[in-house]
């Protein structure tokens, strides 16, 4: 058994949890938010059997979609303690998976 941490975009996520339960894996979603960008992502936890991941990997590859991103969180500061909004370009996603070896998994 592996555990996979999913960190996603939210707009991909309604697609991803159907395409997931349909296949019957099993999902908990967590709001969370990213550090750098400091807005709203959703982080996945689920629990797969090894024969599966293969097949789990593939349905996140094919629901999270890598988007550019502008935003104007860099400032430039000018004279007189005036800061200059600076856009900046970033590539966000996919998905950024985190697979960890699970010891035991219970459910009683
Ligand atoms: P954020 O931290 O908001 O980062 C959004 C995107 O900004 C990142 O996309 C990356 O392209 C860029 N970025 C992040 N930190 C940066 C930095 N210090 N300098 C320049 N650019 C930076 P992704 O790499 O696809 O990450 C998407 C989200 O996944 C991240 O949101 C964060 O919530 C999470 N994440 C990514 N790598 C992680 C890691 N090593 N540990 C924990 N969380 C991670």
């Amino acid at each position: 058994m592996k555990l996979i941490i999913a960190i996603v975009q939210d707009q991909d996520i309604p697609s991803l949890i159907d395409d997931l339960t349909e296949e019957e894996f099993r999902v908990t979603r967590l709001a969370s938010t990213g550090g750098f960008l400091r807005s709203g992502n959703t982080t996945i936890l689920m629990g797969v059997p090894e024969e599966r991941m293969q097949e789990a990997l593939k349905i996140i590859g094919d629901n999270c979609q890598t988007r550019e991103i502008t935003t104007s969180l860099l400032t430039v500061s000018m004279p007189g303690d005036t800061y200059i909004p600076y856009p900046l370009e970033v590539q966000v996603g996919g998905a950024v998976l985190f697979i960890l070896d699970i010891e035991q998994y219970i459910r009683i």
